[in-house]
């Protein structure tokens, strides 16, 4: 059974008193109505993560960067390495958001790096892959992932694949009050898990959780984690009330 998941991506808001105030929050709420079988992770900005760590119960709530360097150590002024994203008792990293690859010209031979490194210091990568309006209007949006998925964690050894999480975010439904229909979403989500089928085999296909991201909010929640390969959802803005997060942890 693959596990359900809903992650929060705070991206760059909260400074870290709020920050601290927001996961005390959510971890009063989670443990007294989230239910059990819903893996709960919090995206916080660097400097937060150690007091969230602090914080929340991180048997029940996993800590998560947002990014992590390309480089292990050195002369790389103002990042943060896998490795010291680790020792704040963070367990996660969200790599290739597509902002990170939009605004921050993150490449597939990028995210490769970050990704070996995020895996050699034992985080768990929450990996996103997404297309923008224009090709999703030129409906070749399948293309567009399989390529995003091919350069990247296709090229993993099974067992490294096997460790990752998949978020998948359409572009034109970020930050947009947009969100892909419940089918869109489903069709998509069935697409990526049948491209993992051929690359790594139906079991590992199956064992993978795939999470929708853009504009899920308590309200479409629901209907987005009823289909059968929506695993969960990464969220951005709903992810900022504590109350809203928890309406959408309650989708399941
Ligand atoms: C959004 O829902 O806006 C996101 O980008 C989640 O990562």
């Amino acid at each position: 059974m693959r596990k359900k998941i809903v992650a929060g991506n705070w991206k760059c808001n909260t400074n870290l008193q709020e920050g601290v105030e927001l996961a005390k929050a959510v971890d009063t709420l989670v443990a007294k109505e989230a239910a059990d079988d819903v893996v709960v992770v919090l995206g916080v900005p660097f400097t937060h993560l150690t007091k969230v760590a602090e914080t929340v119960n991180t048997n029940r709530i996993g800590v998560s960067a947002q990014n992590c360097a390309a480089e292990a150590k050195g002369a790389f002024t103002g990042e943060v390495s896998a490795e010291m994203v680790k020792s704040t008792g963070a367990k996660y990293v969200i790599l290739g958001h597509s902002e990170r690859r939009e605004y921050y010209g993150e490449t597939s031979e990028i995210l490769n790096k970050k990704l070996a490194l995020a895996l050699e210091n034992g985080l768990t990568p929450i990996y996103c892959c997404g297309e923008p309006l224009e090709v999703r209007e030129a409906e070749a949006q399948n293309e567009f992932v399989k390529k995003q998925l091919t350069e990247t964690i296709f090229n993993l050894p099974v067992d490294e694949f096997k460790k990752l999480i998949l978020a998948y975010e359409p572009i034109w439904a970020i930050g947009t009050g947009k969100t892909a229909s419940s089918e869109q979403a489903q069709e998509i989500h069935a697409f990526i898990r049948s491209i993992i089928a051929e690359k790594f085999g139906n079991d590992v296909a199956e064992e993978t959780s795939i999470l929708y991201g853009g504009s899920c909010k308590p309200g479409n929640a629901k209907e987005l984690f009823a289909n059968k390969d929506v695993d969960g959802g990464l969220i951005g803005g709903a992810a900022l009330k504590a109350e809203d997060f928890l309406g959408i942890i309650k989708g399941f």
